[in-house]
This record gives structure tokens, sequence and C-alpha cells, in this order.
């Protein structure tokens, strides 16, 4: 059994959730390969100190630089926001550590492709985290498209609504900041359905969007505190929200599909909707995030008096099943599907394979999401540049 040692950058949310998928990674998969929490950086000391306790990690920085500098750590993990991941990436890349990076992977396709470029001339493994195509019902979803199960898909039409920020009065975090988040709504919740939508259905070639700010300005929030809207305890002063809260775009395929994305965070009544229906020649795939074990199908093949939904609930016999609750009805979680991402992650540190999703796919919606942007602001059609 191999020992890796880790190093995180971040100590926040998603430091929870990788921290927690590194310590039950062998609890569930066999991967020949142990993880150690060696260092975890944060923004300063006391930050740093406290994720070290809370999250395991046996030492502290408030130096990231630390990290890519110490030769012993192998893993480079990224859970800081946006506008940090391409000087960290580089670094990270640079020093020769295999590197696991929370979504979007830089603010914009400029940005990532010069991550890409670097992490490429290393030959380290690299994976995006965009986890949701790590949902078994998402990967069932994919095994029946490339088993032809519902034939040429014709369409995809995929949602992904919250409404943490619809209170006006939620406050202004990092993710209503353009300098750090790169865009709103599209970049931080768009790009996981662009992500599905890339992995299920094909490339996207052509976008033509509109984009609107209903919110345009959040109460701030005290220095080093940064919460998603549902504490609404900010400040009387008010800063400015500087990047989109809803986008919508159609899309077209470079396989001859055709398709839209909606995404908002200004929907009361939607908390995590991260939904894609996808409509074949011969059948029809629904998924809901929301109802994660479950993924409903439809067979044009099935008897005109049977024909419709049907639901199937993913479990031992589904991907990932080997591995996960011997019974369904356990039920999937989102620490399971990180937890499968840092499976996939480390077989492929393992068996010498490309990271499904890479920095390539990373880079990709990144071309996606600027012509998006570029779209919204001319009012056309617009081609996703390679
Ligand atoms: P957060 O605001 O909860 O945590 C960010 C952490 O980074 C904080 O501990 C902060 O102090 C630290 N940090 C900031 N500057 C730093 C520096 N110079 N050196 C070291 N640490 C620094 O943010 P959250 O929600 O964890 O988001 C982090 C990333 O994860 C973002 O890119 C976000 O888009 C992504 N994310 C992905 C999710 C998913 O489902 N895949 C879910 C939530 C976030
Ligand atoms: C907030 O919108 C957020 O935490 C996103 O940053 C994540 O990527 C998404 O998975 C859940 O919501």
């Amino acid at each position: 059994m191999k020992t890796m040692k880790v190093g995180m950058i971040g100590g926040e949310f998603m430091a929870k959730a990788h921290s927690l998928a590194m310590a039950a990674v062998p609890m569930f998969f066999e991967d020949g390969v142990r993880l150690e929490k060696h260092t975890i950086a944060d923004i300063d000391k006391d930050s740093a100190k406290g994720a070290a306790s809370k999250l395991g990690f046996s030492h502290y920085t408030d130096d990231w630089k630390t990290i890519i500098n110490n030769p012993e750590i192998d893993i480079v993990d990224i859970v800081t926001p946006n506008h940090l991941h391409e000087e960290m990436a580089i670094a990270a890349a640079e020093a020769g550590k295999h590197i696991i990076c929370e979504k979007p992977l830089g603010r914009n396709a400029e940005e990532t492709a010069r991550i890409l470029e670097v992490v490429e001339k290393a030959g380290v493994k690299h994976m995006v985290a965009f986890n949701y195509r790590k949902t078994p019902a998402v990967a069932l979803a994919k095994k029946y498209i490339e088993e032809g199960s519902i034939g040429k898909i014709l369409n995809f039409r995929g949602t992904y609504l919250q409404d943490w920020s619809a209170d006006p009065n939620s406050p202004l975090s990092w993710r209503f900041n353009k300098e750090i988040a790169g865009s709103g709504t599209l970049g931080d919740i768009g790009t996981h359905v662009l992500d599905l939508a890339h992995y299920l259905v094909s490339d996207i070639a052509e976008v033509n969007a509109i984009t609107r700010t209903w919110v345009e300005e959040r109460p701030t929030q005290d220095a080093q505190t940064d919460s998603l809207g549902t504490i609404k305890k900010g400040n009387i002063n008010k800063g400015k929200v500087t990047v989109d809260d809803e986008v919508i775009t159609l899309l077209k395929f470079s396989n001859g599909a055709i398709g839209s994305l909606e995404a908002t965070r200004n929907a009361w009544g939607r908390h995590n909707f991260l939904t894609f229906e996808i409509h074949g020649e011969k059948g029809s795939l629904f998924f809901n995030y929301e109802r994660r074990d479950e993924l409903q199908v439809c067979f044009s093949d099935d008897p005109d008096d049977r024909r419709g939904y049907k639901t199937v609930y993913t479990g031992v016999s589904h991907p990932y099943g080997e591995g996960l609750w011997p019974i369904p009805g356990l039920g999937i979680g989102y620490s399971e599907v990180k937890i499968i991402e840092m499976h996939d992650f480390l077989s492929a540190i393992m068996n010498d394979k490309e990271c499904q999703p890479s920095f390539k796919e990373g880079h990709r919606i990144a071309q996606v999401t600027d012509a998006i942007l570029t779209s919204a602001e001319n009012q056309q059609w617009t081609k996703t540049k390679q």
C-alpha cells in the first residue's frame, strides 16, 4: 500500500468536502493508496490552525507556497476562490505535484489555457472537480447513451437552480465579485451543467445567451468571513454585485444535437436543482440531483400502452455500486459523490491514466463560458473558440 502526502490550499467549505473524501475513500474503494493529510494552508495562521485541527492535517501554514516547496508533498488540492487557482495550479505543476482543483478551473479561458499548458508540460495528473458527473445515476445515464439505448441524441435541456442568494439581503460573498469569481451564476453553477452536457452529449460548438443581474448591491461582510446567503447578518453597508445572477443560453452541439441551459441563484424553492433531460431518437433520460439516487428512463420500443418514464434506483449493480452501500435505498449524498471523485483521481494516478474530467475539460468549459458571456453582450450566436 502506497502512501501519498497531501497539501490542501483553502480551509472552508470545499476543504471539508475534500478532506472527508480523502479520509473515507479507502473505506469504499481499493485504489492501493492511502492519503496522509500533511499540510493545510489558509489566509492566516488562526484559520489554518483551526482547519488543520478540524479536518485532520498534521501541519498548517498561512503561506501556501510552503506546500509547493515541500518535496515530501505529492498532491496539491486547491479549494480556494477562483482567482487564486491559476497561480496555485501553475506553481504546483512546476513543482511536480499532482493536482485536484475546484471548479471553475479559472476565471476565463486565458487563465485556463495557461494552466493547461504548464500541467501538460510537467506531466502531472490533473483533475477539475466537476463532481456531479460522478453521481452514480449520471454515470448510468452515460452508460445508456454509450450503449445506444436512447439512440442519436436530439436535445439536452439542463437547469441549475438555487435560491441561497434570492434574498437581496443575503450577503456579498466573493461569488458576486467579478475580480475574484470571473463570472457569477454562469461560472459558479452553470459550468457544472455545461460539463454534464459536454460529457453526455458532445462538445458545444455555438451558444446564444441572455444574462441578468437581479440584485445589484448586497450587504458587505466583515473581513475574513464569507457566508453563503442563508445567513443574513450582513452589514448595513452595501457593495456592488459585478457578475450575472442568471443565465439562459441556447446550445448547438458539434454532433448536431441542440439544447439549452438555465442557471440562476434567484429561484425561490429550488436549492440544488441540477437537472437534465436528454431526448434521443429511441428514448429519453431525466435526472434531478435533488433526487440523486434516481435516473428516469423512457424507451420508444416499449409497447404503446406501457410507454412512459420509469425510475431506475441506483445501487450495487450500477456504476461505482461495488464500492458504495450494499442496499440501494440507503442513498447517495454529496459526500459519496466527492468520495467517488477522489477515488477516480487516485485511480488515475495509480494506473497512470488521464483524469476525467481533467484540466482539458476545465479549459474547454471556460472557452464555452467565455463564448456565453460574449454572446450575451453582443446579443448574437457565438462560436466557442478552440
Ligand atoms: P470558501 O470561501 O468557503 O473557502 C475558501 C477558503 O480559501 C477559505 O478558507 C479562505 O480563507 C481560503 N483562502 C483564500 N485566500 C487564500 C490564500 N491566499 N491562501 C490560502 N487560503 C486562502 O470557498 P468554497 O466554497 O470552499 O469554494 C472554493 C472553491 O470551490 C471555489 O472555486 C468554488 O467555486 C468551488 N466550489 C465547488 C463546489 C462543488 O460542488 N464542486 C462547491 C462549493 C465551492
Ligand atoms: C454555490 O452556488 C455552490 O456552492 C457552488 O459553488 C457549487 O459549485 C455547487 O456545487 C453548489 O453551490
